[in-house]
C-alpha cells in the first residue's frame, strides 16, 4: 500500500468518525426510522438487537448459552459464553471494537468480520441504535482472562474501555435501560412477548440453549430454558403437540440443502395433522418473514407439483380428475421453513417479505426431488398426506356447489337480503354502518335507538361455528354466518371482493361479559380467516358499551372502565347510585344509543389485523405460557379507546 492510500484511508475513517456522532443523534432524533416504532413493539425489538448479536456468534460456532435476564427496574442483561466482543484497538482508528459496534451505526462486519457474515440480513448492526435508545449501557467482555468494562449513555461512552478484573470466562454481557424519554408509553418488557420471540430463535438455532429469567419480583421468579436439537422439525411438533393435533403421518419429514456456492441453504419441516389449517412459518436469516417471499412462494409451488405428480404416478388421481389446488394440498398442513442467503433483501412496507430469487431454485430442488423421493419412501405416510388433500378436494368442490346455491338462491329471492337485518337507507359506504348485535333483546334496543339512516342492524340468531375447526363449505351452510356474509355482500373466501362491501364500519356489539368476549373472538376469528381484507383495510369494529351508569340526582354519567367508575365517584361524592350492566338487553334504546352507538359520545374499538390474528388459535400456541395475553390485551385496552372517528 503506497502513502497515498494510507491517506486515503485515514481520511475515511476520520470522516466516518464524524458521522459516528451526527448517526447516533439521528437515531435519538428519528427511532421510528431504526426500530419501527417506540412504543412496546419496538421497546421488545432492543432485546432482540442484542440477542441477535449472541445468536450470530452461535452461528459462527463459538457459543452455545444465551441468558436474556428481565432486572427490577426495566433493566435488561443479555450475556453469552462466546469469544467475547473483541477488545483491541482498532490500528487506524485507534479505538477498541467494542466501542466502535456501540457507537457506529452498521458496525457489522468490519470488526473481525466472519462473525457477522452468516446471518447478513438485519443482525449484527442494531447493537448501536439499542445503545443511542439507552437511558445507560454497559458492555462486558470476558476474555484473555480479563473483565473489560465500558460504560455509556444516551449513545455517548462516558468510561474507557477499561479492566476491571479477572475471569475464567469467556464471553459478552449486556446490560441496559431503555430511555423513557424515548419510550415514553412504557418502558416495561411482557415476558410472554420475550418468550415467545427466544422460543422460536432457539428452535430456528438448533443446539442453542437460550435462557429467559424474569428477576423483576424477588418473590416471583420466572424461568423459561430453551434448548431444540431438533430446530425447525422440533418447531412443528411444538405446535402439533400445544394445538393437541392429531398427526396422521408419524414422522416429520425434514427436507435440507444448501446451493452450491454455499450463499444460499434451507431445512424445511413439513407434517400433516387431522384439521383443516395451514401453517406456514417462513424465516430467513433468522427473521420472520409474515408477508411470505420467495422462499414461501418457492415451496408452495413444488408442494403443489409434487403432490400431483406423485398421486398421477400411483394413480391416487385418475385420469379424469382434477389436479389437486395449492389449497387441497395444504389442508392440515404444518410446515417451517428457514432460509439463511447471504445479502437477504427484505422487501413490502414491513420488510417482512424475502424478495431473492436465488433461494426459489434451491426450494424446488429440495422439495421436487427429496420430498417425491421421501413419499416413494414411505407409501404409508404418502397415503394419509394424498388422503388428506384427496379429502380437502372434495370439499373444496361442496363449498363451490354450496356457494352456487346461496347464489342462485339469492338470485331468485325477491329479498336476497337477510330476514332479520334491519337496513339502513344510506348507500353511501362513507358513512353506513352495521351493528352485529348478539342476541335478540339486544337486537331489539339497537335497532330501537339507531339512526336508521346511516346504521343497519343485524341480531345473531342460532348456534355458532367452531371457525377454527370448519372448512369453507360448512361456513356457507351456517345459520349464524351467512347472513353476516350476505349482509356485507363481499362474499368470502377466494370471492372476497371488498368493493362489494355495503358497510363502511362493521361493528361488532356483544356484551362485555365472558359470553360476549366468545362471540367477539369468534367472528374476529371468523373476519380473520374468511375476510382478512376487510379487517385489512381498517373496516372493522369493536363497539363499547359503558359497565356502569353512575346516577346522582337523577343525572347519568356512564362508566366504561373500573378506573373510570372509580374516577366519576370521587368525582361526584356522595349520595351515587350505581348500577352494573351485565348486558347490552339492560340498556333501553335511547341509553343504548347514548352510551354505544351515537358517533359523537361512543367509544370504539378498531379492530388491526394483529387483533384478529390474536383470536386466532395459532397465535395463542405461538404466543407464551402465561395466559393469553394478546387477548386480554383487547379486552383490556378496548376499555380505554378513545373514540376513533373523531
Ligand atoms: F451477548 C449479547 F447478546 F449481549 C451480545 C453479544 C451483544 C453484542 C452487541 C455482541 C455480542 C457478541 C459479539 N457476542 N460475541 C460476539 N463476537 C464478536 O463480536 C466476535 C468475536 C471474535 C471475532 C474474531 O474474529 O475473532 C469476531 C467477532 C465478530
Amino acid at each position: 500500500m503506497n502513502n497515498n492510500n494510507n491517506d486515503l484511508e485515514s481520511m475515511k475513517y476520520g470522516a466516518s468518525e464524524i458521522q459516528v456522532l451526527e448517526g447516533l443523534e439521528a437515531v435519538r432524533k428519528r427511532p421510528g426510522m431504526y426500530i419501527g416504532s417506540t412504543g412496546p413493539k419496538g421497546l421488545h425489538h432492543l432485546v432482540y438487537e442484542i440477542v441477535d448479536n449472541a445468536i450470530d456468534e452461535a452461528l459462527a460456532g463459538f457459543c452455545d448459552k444465551i441468558t436474556v435476564e428481565l432486572l427490577p427496574g426495566d433493566i435488561v442483561r443479555v450475556t453469552d459464553n462466546g469469544r467475547g466482543i473483541p477488545v483491541g484497538k482498532h490500528p487506524k482508528m485507534g479505538i477498541s471494537a467494542v466501542t466502535v459496534v456501540f457507537t457506529t451505526l452498521h458496525a457489522g462486519g468490519k470488526f473481525g468480520g466472519s462473525g457477522y457474515k452468516v446471518s447478513g440480513g438485519l443482525h449484527g448492526v442494531g447493537s448501536s441504535v439499542v445503545n443511542a435508545l439507552s437511558e445507560w449501557l454497559e458492555a462486558e467482555v470476558f476474555s484473555s482472562g480479563k473483565i473489560h468494562y465500558q460504560k455509556f449513555e444516551r449513545g455517548a461512552a462516558t468510561t474507557e474501555l477499561e479492566v476491571r478484573g479477572e475471569t475464567e470466562q469467556t464471553g459478552t454481557r449486556i446490560t441496559f435501560k431503555a430511555d423513557p424519554l424515548i419510550f415514553k408509553e412504557t418502558t416495561t418488557y411482557e415476558f410472554n412477548v420475550l418468550e415467545m420471540r427466544l422460543r422460536e430463535q432457539a428452535f430456528l438455532n438448533a443446539g442453542t440453549r437460550i435462557i429467559l429469567e424474569d428477576k423483576r419480583n424477588e418473590e416471583n421468579t420466572e424461568v423459561r430454558d430453551f434448548k431444540y436439537e431438533g430446530g425447525v422439525s422440533s418447531f412443528v411438533d411444538f405446535i402439533h403437540k400445544k394445538r393437541k393435533h392429531e398427526v396422521v403421518h408419524p414422522d416429520i419429514i425434514m427436507l435440507c440443502g444448501a446451493n452450491s456456492d454455499n450463499t444460499a441453504s434451507a431445512e424445511i419441516a413439513i407434517q400433516y395433522n387431522d384439521s383443516y389449517n395451514e401453517l406456514i412459518l417462513s424465516f430467513a436469516n433468522n427473521i420472520h418473514t409474515t408477508d411470505g417471499g420467495t422462499h414461501e412462494d418457492g415451496f408452495k409451488r413444488a408442494l403443489t407439483k409434487v403432490m400431483n405428480d406423485y398421486a398421477r404416478k400411483f394413480n391416487v388421481l385418475k385420469e379424469s380428475d382434477r389436479n389437486f389446488s395449492g389449497e387441497d394440498v395444504r389442508e392440515g398442513l404444518t410446515a417451517v421453513i428457514s432460509v439463511k442467503v447471504v445479502n437477504a433483501q427484505f422487501e413490502g412496507q414491513t420488510k417482512a417479505k424475502l424478495g431473492n430469487t436465488e433461494i426459489k431454485g434451491l426450494i424446488d430442488d429440495l422439495v421436487t426431488e427429496r420430498l417425491y423421493m421421501y413419499l416413494e419412501k414411505n407409501p404409508a405416510a404418502a397415503k394419509a398426506i394424498l388422503d388428506k388433500a384427496l379429502s380437502a378436494a372434495k370439499a373444496r368442490d361442496a363449498a363451490r356447489k354450496a356457494r352456487d346455491l346461496v347464489r342462485r338462491k339469492s338470485a331468485l329471492e325477491t329479498a336476497s337480503l337477510p330476514g332479520k337485518l334491519s337496513d339502513c337507507q344510506s348507500k353511501d359506504m362513507q358513512e353506513t354502518e352495521i351493528y352485529i348485535v348478539e342476541g335478540d333483546s339486544a337486537g331489539g334496543s339497537a335497532k330501537g335507538g339507531r339512526d336508521r339512516r346511516f346504521q343497519a342492524i343485524l341480531p345473531l340468531w342460532g348456534k355458532m361455528l367452531n371457525v377454527e375447526k370448519a372448512r369453507l363449505d360448512k361456513v356457507y351452510g351456517n345459520e349464524k354466518l351467512m347472513p353476516v356474509i350476505t349482509a356485507l355482500g363481499c362474499g368470502l373466501g377466494d370471492d372476497f371482493n371488498l368493493e362489494k362491501l355495503r358497510y363502511g364500519k362493521v361493528i361488532i356489539m356483544a356484551d362485555a361479559d365472558v359470553d360476549g368476549s366468545h362471540i367477539r373472538t369468534l367472528l374476529l376469528t371468523f373476519f380473520f380467516r374468511f375476510m382478512r381484507a376487510l379487517v385489512d383495510a381498517g373496516h372493522v369494529y369493536i363497539a363499547q358499551p359503558p359497565l356502569y351508569r353512575l346516577t346522582k340526582s337523577k343525572k347519568h354519567t356512564y362508566a366504561y372502565s373500573d378506573e373510570q367508575r372509580d374516577e366519576v365517584l370521587k368525582e361526584l361524592g356522595q349520595g351515587i347510585d350505581i348500577q352494573r350492566y351485565k348486558g347490552l338487553g339492560e340498556m333501553d334504546s335511547d341509553q343504548l344509543w347514548e352510551t354505544t352507538m351515537n358517533p359523537e359520545t361512543r367509544i370504539m374499538l378498531k379492530v388491526k389485523l394483529e387483533d384478529a390474528e390474536a383470536a386466532d388459535e395459532i397465535f395463542t400456541v405461538l404466543m407464551g405460557d402465561k395466559v393469553e395475553p394478546r387477548r386480554e390485551f383487547i379486552e383490556k385496552n378496548a376499555k380505554y379507546v378513545q373514540n376513533l372517528d373523531v
